[in-house]
């Protein structure tokens, strides 16, 4: 298979988790904008990659711990791992023309990670409004996506609603109230963190799910996820870069301003 070295090369780098969708099936969900005509003309499958529970956290700080200069020159450091370690394995895809997108909320392109590895068979929406995977559950992170002109197999989607017959105890663990209906929803849990620090390094939440909870991360990386204004600091401690010799503070991520921070093209919209 032709992406086979590739993944082989990034699981190397803790990026762990594949699955790939027909650029068709992209184009019937998203609007002319974000087509495969428009994005990659000629793409006919969109490989997925994701990193499953913490190995790739880990790879990241072994990778800090040799290079601290990959902490104090980057905003935003563990996108620059993630897009420095595709960007070495994609060599591995030869002369087969492509293009990769980066789920960051500083890409360039925008595209709705979560709505992409579903098709692509990663997992299903879950009542946390993350993908629950089925075997990392609510720890996987969504990466890199790349469009490609080569028919690749497609992966199944995953069946059904995953958080059928489960009591549910994310909800019960939420003090923010975020979850009307039944569905996490951005608004509340937004007003929630404007309101009260309770949630400002961690998400009781998503902890609380019931699925793979031995890929939970570490406290380091929940900090990092949920505080990068406290997480950087932790970073520097942790692969000893002084606070002088950084040149970025951690910022995000953007509760109550995303909408403004994000360039998202609402797909929904005719
Ligand atoms: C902006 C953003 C935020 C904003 C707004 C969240 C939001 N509602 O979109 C803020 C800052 C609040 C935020 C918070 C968090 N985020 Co965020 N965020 C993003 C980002 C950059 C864009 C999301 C987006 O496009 N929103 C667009 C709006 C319009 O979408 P929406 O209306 O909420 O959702 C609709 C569509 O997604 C659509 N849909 C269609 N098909 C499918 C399929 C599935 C499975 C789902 C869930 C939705 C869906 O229906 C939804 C409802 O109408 C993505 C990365 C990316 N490029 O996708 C990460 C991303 C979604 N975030 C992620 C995470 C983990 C978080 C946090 C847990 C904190 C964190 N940093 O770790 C929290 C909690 C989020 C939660 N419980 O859902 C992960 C999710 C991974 C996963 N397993 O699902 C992503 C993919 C980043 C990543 N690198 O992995 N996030
Ligand atoms: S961050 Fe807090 S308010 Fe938002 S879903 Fe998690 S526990 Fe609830
Ligand atoms: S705890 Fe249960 S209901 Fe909540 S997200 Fe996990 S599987 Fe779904």
């Amino acid at each position: 298979m032709l992406d086979a070295p590739l993944r082989e090369a990034l699981r190397a780098s803790g990026l762990n988790a594949f699955g790939v969708a027909s650029a068709a099936a992209w184009d019937r969900a998203v609007a002319p904008e974000r087509q495969s005509a428009a994005l990659s003309p000629g793409a006919v499958s969109i490989l997925v990659v994701g990193s499953g529970g913490q190995d790739m956290w880990n790879h990241f700080l072994a990778d800090l711990r040799a290079h601290p200069e990959h902490l104090a020159e980057e905003a935003h450091p563990l996108d620059a791992f993630v897009e420095r370690r595709v960007r070495a394995a994609d060599a591995l895809l030869g002369a087969t023309p492509r293009r990769w997108f980066f789920a960051s909320a500083t890409a360039d392109v925008h595209l709705d990670f979560r709505a992409l590895a579903q098709l692509a068979g990663l997992g299903r929406r879950s009542r946390l409004g993350l993908l629950l995977h089925p075997e990392f559950g609510v720890w996987l992170g969504l990466r890199a996506a790349c469009f490609l002109p080569v028919p690749l197999p497609v992966t199944d989607p995953v069946e059904g609603d995953p958080c059928d017959g489960c009591p549910a105890p994310c909800i019960d663990a939420c003090p923010g109230n975020a979850f009307p209906g039944g569905h996490w929803n951005v608004d509340p849990c937004a007003a929630f963190h404007a309101a009260a620090p309770t949630c400002a390094s961690s998400c009781a939440a998503r902890s609380a799910c019931v699925v793979a909870p031995h890929h939970r991360y570490d406290a380091d990386e929940v900090q990092y996820h949920y505080d990068r204004a406290g997480g950087r600091p932790r970073l520097r401690a942790l692969v000893g870069l002084s606070d002088d010799d950084d040149r970025f503070e951690g910022v995000g991520p953007h509760w109550q301003t995303w909408r403004r921070k994000v360039r998202v093209h609402d797909d929904r919209s005719p």
